[in-house]
């Protein structure tokens, strides 16, 4: 299998993170891209090649150009105010439920109307680290929109969390949905996506809620008590004309392979049903017993066992990475998997 990465994504790598009341080192830091490399290499899995540049079009296709302006500005409008020694820029304060949803003119207000959390800091070279996780996801989808079987994009800063109008939880555009955007121009009449990161992906729901011809699956912690808690329950199936495109399996803390293997079985039943031309994974390992933020139990073994169940679907298939937290076995589970997909 071929991999797709940049040097690049080192750019974004934020002193630290706003974590459960305090500042810690980033758990979503350039580390985790060297486990996979590794892995890679040890298990002569296949080539590492560098992405092409491609141009905003596809960007602006998912993303407004309200949140798109502010993520390439954020940091000059930020250090204007707060110097080029300022911290990395968070949010303090949000627009909730009976405010109005306006932009406002002030660096500090932006940061409140655009992030949805405050774990996400944006430093001088985010951006330019942004950029190139797209370029990776959309090279690796010309390869497999090409006539390739499978590539791996292995994205970072990762992007399921990102809306259309929002960036958030390590997310700032969805690398996902702007390569399932780039099948769908491609010509391919149905896309699905397939999300099992730990976390729900949120902003690619948001994303294809109303539209019919890209599927968003999920499996996830449940929202009751699992990150982004607003999004991610089982009745969220689509709306107008993309009602019954959207689904989600919310699974319970402490879930293991039986449990987590019966959802991926009906999830992927689901896939097969609809008959996508192309298929994104949305490629997160944060299901991992050791993930130190996600509360599921499956094994490194497990992996091999997911990457077997896509491989049935017999699409073409584009693996974007997500999240997962556990650096030392990160390389481990993602090669597991595609080595399971490619067996
Ligand atoms: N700071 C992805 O896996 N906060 N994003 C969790 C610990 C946000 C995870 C609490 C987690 C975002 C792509
Ligand atoms: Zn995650």
């Amino acid at each position: 299998m071929i991999t797709i990465a940049s040097v690049d994504h080192r750019l974004h790598a934020p002193k630290s993170e706003l974590a459960f009341g305090e500042f810690v080192p980033p758990y979503e830091n350039p580390r985790r891209v060297d486990s996979i490399l590794s892995r890679i290499a040890e298990t002569k899995l296949g080539p590492v090649l560098p992405p092409e540049r491609f141009g905003p079009e596809l960007i602006r296709r998912v993303h407004s150009a309200p949140l798109l302006t502010f993520l390439e500005t954020a940091w000059n409008q930020w250090s204007a105010h707060f110097g080029k020694d300022a911290p990395p820029a968070l949010p303090l304060s949000w627009p909730v439920g009976g405010m109005r949803h306006i932009e406002p003119e002030g660096i500090a207000g932006k940061f409140a109307f655009f992030a949805l959390d405050a774990s996400t800091a944006i430093t001088p070279t985010s951006w330019a680290a942004v950029r190139s996780a797209v370029d990776v996801a959309l090279t690796a989808q010309k390869r497999v929109a090409d006539g390739e079987r499978t590539a791996f994009a292995l994205c970072r800063p990762p992007g399921h969390h990102a809306t259309a109008d929002n960036y958030g939880g390590y997310c700032f555009i969805n690398n996902a949905a702007v390569a399932a955007e780039a099948f769908r121009q491609g010509g391919a009449r149905r896309v699905a996506i397939l999300d099992v990161d730990y976390h729900h992906g949120n902003g690619t729901q948001a994303i294809f809620y109303r539209r019919p011809d890209v599927m968003f699956v999920s499996l996830h912690g449940a929202p009751e008590t699992t990150y982004p808690y607003f999004a991610g329950y089982a009745d969220e199936a689509g709306e107008g004309p993309g009602e019954g495109f959207n689904a989600n399996y919310p699974l319970r803390h402490g879930t293991k392979w039986d449990a987590y293997g019966a959802a991926l079985g009906h999830a992927i039943q689901r896939i097969e049903n609809y008959g996508p031309d192309a298929l994104v994974i949305s490629l997160g390992l944060d299901t991992f017993e050791k993930d130190p933020i996600s509360y599921l139990k499956l094994r490194s073994e497990d992996y091999i066992r997911i990457g077997e169940a896509i491989a049935r679907l017999r699409r073409p298939t584009l693996f974007v990475m997500e999240g997962g937290y556990a650096i030392e076995e990160l390389g481990l589970n993602t090669v597991n998997l595609l080595q399971g997909f490619e067996a």
